[in-house]
């Protein structure tokens, strides 16, 4: 080809550098199917055996001791490696299985690992050993729709993100009907198990299965699961048993690889505040992470917003010896506040550029729209019990939802026993703008839960910001800090008195490296008056150009561009952490099967230590269950565990902060975290919050979690 003769396109296509370049496996996708991560040493042993833990204790609920019968006094298991075992053990350790694995909610990297390594146990026990993926969640159990899983079919998606291999669902497993079918299609499919692989929800679906199909035999174990992370358990004096579910690790390292790329930019062309909202339903986990990972400006946790009291209104109250009850908890008012303080304080030292990491699920921590939440998930549970259509079917536009809402409110006036939705609660829920009202009536998931990541946190958050700095640019508070140096220069290159000018200017000259131009100066206007009454300007004479570039340069503009991080990290392929986690969580689930239990899940402890301190074990799911408001209904479900604010991943964000705020001259102190590798010699490490976590004694700040732990806990209760 010269490059003057036309293209042929079916010659070209054909070419090997157009093959090679257009081919889909890549280096390093060649490298990651073909990786085998290393096993646990008890896996290593031809045999496994359980050893119950006499070390861990729980406080049960009465209603799990009633509803979970079979399961409620499971241990918490050890899994042992054996190099031999009697003939009887060795049989039913070894004999042909058929195991059914399902994935629930979210995806979350390193699933498919999960898979392979059941697979690879289980053919290691027995060859004609079979395993069944349920296809896109639970509807593949209800409905029996599961292919068979061969060593090809796995082998193309080894250490590969995403859960594209037998896809996945949200549907709940929740009605007598669906749990009949359900165990309908484990009786047809002759399994010995099925492993549920998802959240705090679908675990708790998890041991109602093991409940209800304990009499058949099919033994049920869950996997902790979850990108947010909130699946933590610990027993009841606080022993960490899981410190965290997988594909955390990677989804926050991808969120905070773009992140940190963000702060690099923002410090560069210095014009843009990027507001980057991150995942995490409610626990704020990722965002405390991502923290942790790029030193971002600012980082709201949503736990610690639960915990504030407005110090200065509980002190006027108690002056007055009256009660302030705005005094507690935060709101969004106070919240868009912080933040102005922040970027203010920035401008100050020329700073008009910076990163804010929101937490998608921040809004459950502010108070007001928490009761909002409740109230209204209360109201929508409430007429799908007592209606055939649901709410938003009989209800498809905001302006019909907000006209039932405003019907409940005159019933409110007319029945006093009737308080879910009074005239209050309408006016202050008339005040928000229509895109938040019809984000704070979306349809639940079927758990009950409120989407989040289809809320726009963010531009409720920052719109109040933006109206709050206009306030300020208006009250001359909003300032950008000009540096001295620049200031002198300027002037003298123009023939004029630095000395002269600067102290009219000016609201802290001499001494600081940024000078502040006074607050009362907030227009050429009254740049004008100020420098006519020092004497420095005749009447109607030009300003300086000098002057009034100075004085431009210290107006600010707030500019933002706004970034979600969610799916794209949860579609990440899995560090190597993640992909040993799962794998070696694939083959602990494989081991809890062949020794018989069921109601468990499946875990690793000491994640936090060295790979060969990892013990795999065996958690008894029903005995972690406690009553919650879902639906409506008070419902026996896992706890999630959300940030603990005494622990010491937050008290070193916290006290990190101000540093990475970085109000003052000279550089920000970000930090790069670099890309997720998986080929060459980097080691991906483990998550820096369980790092930081661990350092606390075991049992000390474990278990506490916290007064925001109560919120949650009644979440759904108005
Ligand atoms: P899981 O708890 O099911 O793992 O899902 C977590 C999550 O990724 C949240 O971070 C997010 O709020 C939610 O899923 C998004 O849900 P959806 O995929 O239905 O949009």
């Amino acid at each position: 080809m010269t490059g003057t003769e036309p293209l042929n396109l079916e010659e070209l296509l054909k070419h090997p550098v157009v093959e090679k370049a257009t081919d889909n496996p890549s280096a390093e996708l060649l490298a990651r199917r073909s990786y085998i991560p290393p096993a646990c040493d008890v896996f290593t042993k031809r045999f496994t055996a359980l050893k119950d833990s006499r070390a861990f204790r729980f406080e049960v609920d009465n209603e799990a001791r009633q509803q979970l019968p079979h399961i409620i006094d499971n241990k918490v298991q050890m899994i042992e490696g054996r190099d031999a075992a009697d003939e009887s053990s060795a049989a039913s350790y070894c004999k042909a299985r058929r195991i059914g694995i399902v994935f629930s909610g979210g995806p979350a990297p390193g699933g498919h690992n999960v898979i392979a390594g059941l697979y690879d146990a289980a053919k290691k026990a027995n060859p004609d050993s079979e395993i069944y993926g349920f296809l896109v969640g639970p509807d593949g159990i209800i409905e029996n729709e599961a292919i068979a899983l061969t060593d090809e079919f796995i082998s193309a998606y080894r250490n590969l993100g995403g859960f594209t291999m037998i896809k996945t669902g949200r549907t709940k497993i929740d009605s007598p009907e669906k749990m009949a079918l359900a165990r309908e299609t484990c009786k047809k499919l002759n399994l010995d198990a099925l492993v549920i692989v998802g959240g705090d929800d679908s675990n708790t679906n998890a041991a109602f299965l093991a409940q209800e199909m304990y009499r058949d035999g099919v033994q049920v174990i869950g996997v902790p699961k979850t990108i947010d992370g909130d699946i933590q358990v610990r027993d009841a004096d606080g022993k960490v048993l899981c410190a965290m579910s997988f594909g955390f690790h990677t989804a926050a390292r991808a969120f905070a690889g773009s992140i940190s790329n963000l702060c690099t930019d923002s410090s560069s062309d210095v014009k843009y505040w990027h507001i980057c909202k991150v995942m995490g339903r409610v626990a704020s986990h990722l965002a405390l992470e991502v923290a942790l990972q790029t030193h971002a400006n600012m980082t709201l946790i949503g736990e610690d917003l639960a915990d504030y009291v407005d110090q200065k209104r509980l002190a006027k109250a108690q002056e007055e010896n009256s009660i302030d009850y705005h005094a507690y908890g935060m709101t969004l008012r106070h919240l868009s506040r912080v933040i102005c303080d922040g970027i203010v304080r920035r401008a100050a030292v020329g700073k008009n550029y910076g990163v804010i990491v929101i937490p998608e699920g921040v809004l459950e921590f502010i108070n007001e729209i928490q009761v909002f939440i409740i109230k209204l998930n209360a109201i929508i549970a409430e007429y799908n019990q007592t209606h055939d259509n649901d709410f938003h079917t009989d209800f498809p536009l905001l302006e019909d939802k907000l006209e039932y809402l405003r019907r409940l409110a005159r019933r409110s006036g007319e029945d006093k026993s009737f308080t879910i939705w009074n005239m209050r609660d309408d006016g202050l829920f008339d005040d928000i703008p229509s895109f938040f009202q019809e984000g704070l009536l979306m349809e639940r998931d079927s758990h009950g839960n409120f989407p989040f990541s289809q809320v726009e946190t963010d531009k409720v958050i920052m719109g109040l910001v933006q109206d709050y700095l206009n306030i300020l640019k208006e009250k001359g508070e909003y300032k950008i800090g000009i540096a001295q140096a620049y200031y002198r220069k300027t002037l003298e290159k123009a023939g004029l008195d630095p000395e002269r000018y600067g102290p009219v200017l000016f609201a802290n000259y001499g001494g600081r490296d940024y000078l502040l131009v006074k607050p009362a100066i907030i227009s050429v206007k009254t740049l004008r008056q100020a420098l006519e009454t020092a004497g420095l300007l005749e009447e109607n004479a030009k300003i300086p150009a000098a002057i009034e570039k100075i004085y431009k340069k210290s107006v600010p503009s707030f500019k933002t561009q706004i970034h979600f991080y969610g799916y794209d990290g949860r579609g990440n392929d899995p560090t190597r952490f993640d992909c040993t986690y799962t794998y070696n969580l694939g083959l602990a689930v494989f081991s809890l099967v062949a020794n018989g239990a069921t109601g468990q899940m499946a875990a690793i402890r000491n994640l936090e230590k060295d790979f060969s301190e990892w013990q795999p074990i065996g958690i008894p799911i029903a005995p972690l269950m406690h009553l919650e408001e879902r639906k409506g209904r008070l419902t026996l479900v896992l706890e999630k565990s959300i940030v603990d604010v005494n622990s010491v991943a937050f008290q070193v964000v916290k006290s990190l902060r101000e540093k990475w705020l970085a109000a003052t001259p000279g550089e920000d102190s970000y930090r790069r975290p670099g890309p997720i590798r998986f080929t060459g010699k980097s080691v991906e490490e483990r998550p820096i919050t369980l790092e930081l976590n661990a350092l606390a004694a075991r049992g000390q700040s474990g278990g506490r979690r916290g007064p925001a732990a109560s919120k949650i806990r009644s979440r759904g209760q108005p």
